[in-house]
């Protein structure tokens, strides 16, 4: 992680009777950053509440549609959402809402990410399940519009470790007076334009300001990753 030419700011939690959070802030630049609290949830409470979802949340894994072609999303999800929201519709795909009220326990892990996070506000949920190194989440940003133009996205997770890319989108125009096309250039981006996190059982981590206009993210295969991961992505919808 090139944290150091970042400047990363890593603390402990204030409080000595509180578990050691340790909380890194990556500044990503033009007003984005990524807060990463890798201890967020005490492992014996992150394992309840993963065995609980694993075994009741109602996962479906969805046809979606990418660059034209149909593929089997390669993860399970579920979807929950306050009433009266803007339906979320991606990759083609709109899944329905459950209600916060089907699942108290996502309220009260709701709750336990807002502790984290005083002011924040969050009124949807993304669940994602990931069953071995096989299922992953390609590069994508989560930019679509119902989230506003600068969404703050927190990020719980639980279970099997995996790790969590985030890279800068090229340029549209030739923004760096350059005239190759965006895909060669991208190539090219160097070190601090790409940043990777390994996401601990019960860590959280946060994406603001820009992060979803100027980067994208992805969770890749990995081979040797033989255990499920279950991610919680809380969101706005305005
Ligand atoms: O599993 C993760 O950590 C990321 C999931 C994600 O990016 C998404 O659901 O949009
Ligand atoms: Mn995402």
């Amino acid at each position: 992680m090139n944290v150091l030419k970042l400047k990363a700011v890593v603390s402990e939690a204030a409080n000595p009777n509180d578990t050691a959070k340790k909380t890194e802030t990556v500044d990503l630049g033009n007003g984005s950053d990524v807060v990463y609290i890798q201890r967020l949830i005490p492992s014996e409470q992150s394992w309840q509440w993963f065995h609980y979802l694993d075994n009741h949340i109602p996962w479906t894994r969805p046809t979606i549609r990418v660059f034209g072609k149909s593929f089997l999303q390669p993860r399970d999800t579920c979807y929950v959402a306050s009433p009266g929201l803007t339906e979320l519709t991606y990759s083609g795909y709109q899944p329905d809402a459950y209600s916060w009220d089907d699942y108290p326990l996502l309220k009260d892990i709701l709750d336990a990410v807002l502790k984290a996070l005083p002011g924040s506000s969050f009124n949807s949920l993304l669940l994602n399940r990931y069953k071995g190194g096989n299922d992953y989440v390609g590069w994508h940003a989560d930019d679509e519009k119902l989230y506003g133009s600068t969404p703050e996205i927190a990020s719980l997770s639980l279970g099997c470790e995996r790790d969590f890319f985030l890279k800068k989108k090229p340029c549209k125009k030739s923004c760096d007076g350059s005239d190759e096309p965006a895909r060669k250039r991208l190539k090219k981006s160097s070190h601090g334009d790409q940043h990777t996190f390994r996401l601990k059982h019960g860590s959280l981590l946060v994406m603001r300001g820009y992060t979803q206009r100027d980067w994208v993210h992805s969770v890749p295969k990995r081979a040797k990753a033989d255990g499920t991961r279950i991610n919680l992505t809380f969101r706005r919808v305005f």
